[in-house]
């Protein structure tokens, strides 16, 4: 028996513990104008879009894109919901876009995640007032760290550095995640669309956050040299040898959950 065989029964037999929940999300703000399909991934990843409508401070149960139940939780202390009364952004994204929570002024508002796996983190925050699209929307990370200015006119599709950013943050054993947000400019309030988070782990090749048996079966299924390691086309060469083998696979199983 080869080493693939022997994984892959080793995998049917359920040897190999199930992957720990997946710690990638999708969080839509305000259902004014409905929320996303499960299959509308914005500019991230498809799945789940949990729908957060109550008041501020509520903390919400939050599931992760399978639409399983995670520890995880979210905690905002935002102003109030908003939605457009006509069609501002275009389909499919106005159930994301065309709704959501506005900010207190130069009084930043808190979006906060408690539970969370440790790790690095991909997040994607969306700020687009369908309402009044002159408005901008400062984003903050954590205690001042990685931040970014969006905003303006619906431009057509979803355009990174306008309706959206994507930022990085190394979530701590604590668990915490602090997203903060204020007008991008003296006089505005700024909005929060919605949030998608992605947890960067080696070995996760289908991009769900963890590292499981999809992602065992793409690595086998890639097995042998790869001709295209140079320019992104083998994922699965975790170690960069030009060749997907026992080493990528070790890597893999090691970075498992
Ligand atoms: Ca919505
Ligand atoms: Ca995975
Ligand atoms: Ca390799």
């Amino acid at each position: 028996m080869d080493i693939r065989s022997f994984v892959t029964a080793s995998c049917a037999a359920g040897l190999l513990a199930a992957a720990a929940s997946a710690q990638s999300l999708n969080i839509d703000f305000g259902d004014g104008a409905g929320t996303p399909a499960d299959d509308y991934a914005g500019a991230a990843l498809p799945g789940v879009w949990n729908a957060v409508t109550a008041p501020p401070f509520v903390v919400a149960p939050l599931v992760d894109l399978a639409g399983s139940p995670l520890d995880a939780t979210l905690v905002w202390g935002g102003g109030a919901y908003f939605s457009a009364t006509e069609p501002a952004a275009d389909p499919p994204h106005n159930p994301l876009m065309d709704d959501g929570v506005g900010g207190a002024g130069d009084v930043m508002s808190l979006i906060q995640f408690s539970g969370l796996q440790p790790g690095n983190y991909e997040i994607t925050v969306y700020g687009f007032n369908a309402i009044n699209p002159r408005e901008l929307t400062s984003v903050i990370l954590g205690d001042f760290g990685d931040f970014s200015v969006i905003g303006g006119e619906w431009p057509g599709s979803l355009i990174e550095g306008v309706v959206y950013t994507v930022l990085q943050w190394d979530v701590s054993p604590s668990g915490v995640l602090e997203i903060g947000y204020v007008g991008g400019v003296w006089g505005h309030d700024g909005v929060v669309n919605g949030i998608q988070l992605r947890r960067i782990v080696t070995g996760d090749l289908n991009g769900d956050g963890s590292v499981g048996v999809p992602d065992l079966l793409l690595l086998l299924n890639m097995w042998g040299p790869c001709g295209e390691c140079t320019s992104g086309g083998c994922p699965a060469d975790l170690d960069g040898d030009c060749n997907i083998g026992v080493d990528d696979l070790l890597i893999l199983l090691a970075n498992w959950g």
